[in-house]
């Protein structure tokens, strides 16, 4: 019987495509109910006799996951073992810069780099501020278009030999970019992807595509919203990294940055050193985890 060590290209609910050692693309079914492989997962697979489809048997330990709750507030993952969070907002639809800070959030608790692009700038150019925010953070930025191809060689740059997943609000253009960046590789995936949906350009799974330039990229597919999976409210400051790193100075250890004196923070805020969106984004990340725990119990 043959095993191999594989890469969870593609999943298909509980059908994966997967990416073996030796570089042959198979397709594969999962072994028992429980294993619950992700895009980017690192499995065990055996060749089934008689068979196409492999059988999945084992998947390896993560470096990382990246997880939301779900309906009834249990952690969800969806996918693994990536080095950088690329965020993606446009001109179009509207930018929800809440649903960037969440994501960023969780870029933060998987300790990966998390980096910001705004796409469609052919259509509008971002707000002068909404970026800056960001860059002032730390976190790398661009603003592209896939439809001039504008900074898509800038973008190409910061993915090159990492593995990132590129995550956003649907529409805004995750697919389109990837597609330019990666030429005939992404077609063969739109193909595999086709036989699974109703003529829409709308991803509805996630698919990791290779790049000629070395360096692999999960297209995924958008969302209407999005929360990291936060075990309890205090992780959120793990995920704000202004607040965490202002919080040093408060008068309470366990401050929480919401309404206790002396919190240095709020004094941050006040000052006008912390952008007090993403202020209001923080405490917004607290008050949702707090309502998910509480419906846990
Ligand atoms: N004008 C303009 N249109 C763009 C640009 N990028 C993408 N589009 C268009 O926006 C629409 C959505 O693009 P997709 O690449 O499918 O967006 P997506 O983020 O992958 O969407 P989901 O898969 O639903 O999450 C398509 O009609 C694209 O042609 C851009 O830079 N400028
Ligand atoms: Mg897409
Ligand atoms: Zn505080």
């Amino acid at each position: 019987m043959t095993h191999q060590d594989a890469t969870v290209i593609a999943t298909y609910s509980r059908r994966m495509r997967l990416r073996l050692d030796n570089g042959d693309e198979v397709d594969a079914r999962i072994k028992g109910k429980k294993l619950r492989p992700v895009c980017g997962d690192r499995v065990r697979a055996e060749a089934l006799p008689d068979e196409d489809d492999w059988l999945i048997t084992a998947i390896h330990e993560r470096r990382n996951e990246l997880a939301r709750p779900n309906v009834r507030g249990h952690r969800e993952v969806l996918a693994a073992n990536v080095d950088l969070l690329v965020v993606v907002a446009a001109a179009m639809p509207k930018p929800d810069w809440y649903i960037v800070d969440r994501y960023l959030c969780a870029a933060e608790l998987m300790r990966v780099e998390g980096a910001v692009v705004f796409n469609k700038i052919d259509i509008e150019p971002p707000d002068g501020d909404a970026l800056a925010v960001y860059r002032d953070l730390g976190y790398e930025t661009l603003a592209t278009s896939a439809e001039t191809a504008e900074s898509v060689d800038a973008l190409s740059e910061l993915l090159t030999g990492k593995t990132a997943i590129i995550v956003g609000q649907s529409g805004v253009g995750k697919s389109s970019l990837i597609n330019l960046l990666s030429g005939e590789a992404s077609q063969r995936v739109a193909e595999i992807s086709d036989k699974h949906r109703e003529g829409k350009h709308t991803t509805v799974n996630s698919v990791m595509i290779t790049l000629p330039s070395g360096g692999n990229v999960i297209d995924s597919p958008g969302v209407r919203d999005f929360a990291p999976a936060l075990g309890t409210p205090e992780e959120a400051i793990t995920g704000y990294r202004e607040v965490h790193e202002a919080g040093e100075n408060c008068r309470f250890a366990n401050c929480r940055h919401l309404r206790e004196p002396d919190c240095a923070v709020k004094n941050a805020v006040e000052a006008d050193e912390i952008d007090s969106r993403r202020y209001e984004s923080y405490r917004r990340a607290v008050a949702l985890t707090e309502r998910l725990t509480k419906d846990r119990y």
